[in-house]
């Protein structure tokens, strides 16, 4: 999809798809290192939760410093002029995670991201752009993540919404492929019911330059010496979060 398309789709619907915006073979190689990266005791402290270790619902932070082949995603350039068109030439990377959906995973609870704080009506101008990359095929079994149409214009949160409400789609499509979504879009990870097929991702957070990016959890900072050798545009988009120690780099 051009970026314009893009643009409007997500405007109207609340998410758009960019398909084969990187390679499968290139795909392939991140989703083998991605599995590693997740059974590696070494990084188990970067779980979302410890609860998570050994689970079948698993995110892990601190992707950035952990490979580099993430950097072409987040800097991607059609992703970027999506991304910039909402949140401004100065938007900031919030974190770049990674996301396993186990078979025998549960759909998760549909939530809107960022918000927990913030009162009603939510902001009218988008305060994140979030992304999922396809690391392997998306499919209706194995854990898509699905979203309700056009429910970022409700401006609040999905309560009491059925898990199968009729108005909630699997986004689904190739690995390499990209959904990008406004924060206030309803949306979750679908269940994985499928044989055997493992669901890998990675989650891509986009701010706007006047967030206050310390109010996510878990998010790691960016190690100086990956900084270093980071293209110009990614260390631009990286600036406010170079450091050893979450505590270096957020206040709280
Ligand atoms: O894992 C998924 O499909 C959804 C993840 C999600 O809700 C998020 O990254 O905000
Ligand atoms: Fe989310």
């Amino acid at each position: 999809m051009p970026s314009q398309e893009a643009i409007e789709h997500l405007e109207v619907f609340g998410y758009c798809v960019i398909e084969s915006a990187i390679s499968t073979e290139r795909c392939d190689q991140m989703a083998e290192k991605y599995f590693q990266l997740h059974e590696d005791p070494n990084f188990h402290s970067d779980f979302q939760s410890p609860g998570e270790i050994g689970g079948i619902n698993q995110t892990l932070f601190g992707t950035i410093n952990k490979d580099e082949m993430c950097w072409d995603c987040i800097a991607h350039p059609e992703v970027l002029e999506v991304v910039w068109h909402f949140l401004g030439p100065n938007a900031r990377l919030g974190e770049a995670c990674t996301k396993w959906i186990k078979p025998g995973a549960e759909m998760g609870g549909i939530h809107v991201d960022s918000t927990h704080d913030l009162p009603y009506p939510f902001p009218d101008v988008p305060w994140l752009i979030n992304s999922i990359w396809m690391i392997t095929d998306f499919t209706e079994e194995n854990g898509a993540t699905v979203f309700v149409p056009m429910s970022h214009k409700s401006r609040r949160r999905p309560l009491g919404l059925s898990p199968d409400d009729k108005r909630i789609c699997p986004i689904v499509g190739r690995r390499g492929s990209v959904v990008l979504w406004h924060g206030g879009v309803w949306h979750t990870n679908g269940p994985n019911i499928s044989q055997g097929h493992h669901r890998m991702a990675l989650n891509i957070a986009y701010y706007p330059a006047w967030w206050n990016c310390a109010r996510e959890g878990g998010h790691q900072p960016v190690f100086p010496e990956k900084f270093e050798r980071m293209p110009k545009e990614l260390q631009d988009l990286c600036r406010h979060k170079v450091g050893r120690h979450r505590s270096e780099v957020y206040e709280f």
